[in-house]
């Protein structure tokens, strides 16, 4: 029966047709890993061939002060007060700028918590200095989460905030805060979150003033299958109608230090599952990435076996995912990054923000 549903699906990659929910579904019920990963590696080797993607990156996450404390998010603090709490001043963003830059990067990867005291001018100004110091510097910033708070903040439209955001420098958008778009979920993980729905219409603005963006997914909580293929079904359709998602990134659950019950983590097989069936679905998505901050180096590299085609960048310091006890490195170097895309058998191929080619390795 199992076989039958591998060549349902076969012949529609093949044929460049969409997979059903329920075949989805039925995917994620397998146990056939192997078989998944090698629907997702013939659909990914249609679009990228033998390419993998990774870029030279740095994040800067300015504050960890949330007024939302999700409840999977070991990286907020609720003040100023609190220990651990920061703020960067604009030199320090400034200084994490130039060092980027000195050490090859072409982008800066900057989001943080929903601060409840710092002005909209705050990011307007951080925006403008990056790019006054480092105008070849690429800058990929704020989620959906945070339009929406600085178009509540400024009591001004969406549109308004991000045109804004564009003139002072803001060039594209990460995927984060998509998490689980199903409203029971976020019921339990991240009540003060948005809801799906916000975050597709805002996302959908952000698309229409032009700007790319990525989209995510926080799998290994509290959800099911049925709410995975739920956000990827939402995701596949806003890509129909604005084509402006470059890549699609599942990011593994990390769950040290974070308030979700009973949550336990990812495993591999799930985590490869997960991305495998991501690639077969999202048919309209050029770019799966395997987010090797949360996956950890050894299934970041093992993915690129099972449809994905992007490894993500450098880093350089990470927050989010090591103050819930990711255990991988903070930072991974050119050579690394290579090195681990071709013991894999791929063609590293170092890529900007925008996915042009920098060079082949
Ligand atoms: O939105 C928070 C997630 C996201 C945890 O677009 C957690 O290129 C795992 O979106 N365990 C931010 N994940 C990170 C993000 C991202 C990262 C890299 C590249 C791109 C891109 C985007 O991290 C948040 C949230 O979904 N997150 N806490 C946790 N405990
Ligand atoms: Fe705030 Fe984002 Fe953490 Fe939620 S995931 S508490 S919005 S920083």
């Amino acid at each position: 029966m199992m076989s039958k549903l591998f060549d349902t699906i076969r012949a529609k990659i093949v044929a460049g047709a969409r997979i059903s929910d329920e075949e989805a579904l039925a995917l994620f019920a397998s146990d056939d890993l192997l078989a998944v990963g090698e629907l997702a590696a013939l659909a990914n080797a249609r679009s990228n061939g033998d390419k993998v993607y990774f870029n030279v990156n740095r994040h800067i996450n300015y504050t960890n002060i949330c007024v939302n404390r999700c409840t999977f998010c070991a990286f907020s603090r609720e003040d100023a007060e609190a220990e651990g709490g920061y703020t960067l001043a604009l030199n320090d963003i400034l200084k994490r700028a130039a060092e980027a830059r000195a050490d090859g990067a072409t982008e800066i990867h900057m989001v943080g918590g929903l601060h409840p005291d710092l002005p909209f001018d705050f990011y307007l100004e951080a925006l403008a200095a990056i790019k006054a110091d480092n105008p070849a510097l690429h800058i990929k910033a704020f989620t959906a989460v945070e339009i929406d708070y600085f178009a509540r903040l400024t009591g001004q439209s969406v549109v308004a905030v991000v045109s804004e955001l564009k003139a002072a420098g803001l060039e594209s958008m990460p995927g984060g805060g998509a998490e689980i778009f199903a409203a029971e979920v976020r019921r339990q993980i991240c009540p003060e979150k948005i809801s799906g729905e916000r975050w597709l219409e805002v996302i959908e603005q952000v698309h229409q003033a032009g700007l790319k963006t990525n989209a995510t997914m926080l799998f290994g909580h509290v959800e099911n299958s049925a709410d995975r293929i739920d956000h990827l079904a939402r995701l596949r359709r806003l890509q129909d109608r604005t084509g402006n998602f470059q890549a699609f990134i599942p990011l593994a659950f990390q769950p040290d230090n974070t308030r979700v019950p009973g949550a336990k983590g990812v495993g591999g097989v799930d985590a490869l599952k997960t991305l495998a069936i991501s690639r077969i679905y999202l048919d309209n998505f050029r770019h799966i990435k395997a987010y090797w901050v949360m996956l950890g180096l050894k299934i970041a590299q093992v993915a690129l076996a099972f449809g994905v085609n992007d490894i993500d960048g450098t880093v350089v310091e990470e927050q989010i995912g090591h103050d819930a006890g990711a255990d991988s490195p903070q930072q991974l170097n050119k050579d690394q990054l290579v090195g681990l895309i071709r013991k894999a058998g791929k063609l590293p191929v170092e890529r900007d923000t925008l996915y042009n080619e920098i060079r082949q390795y």
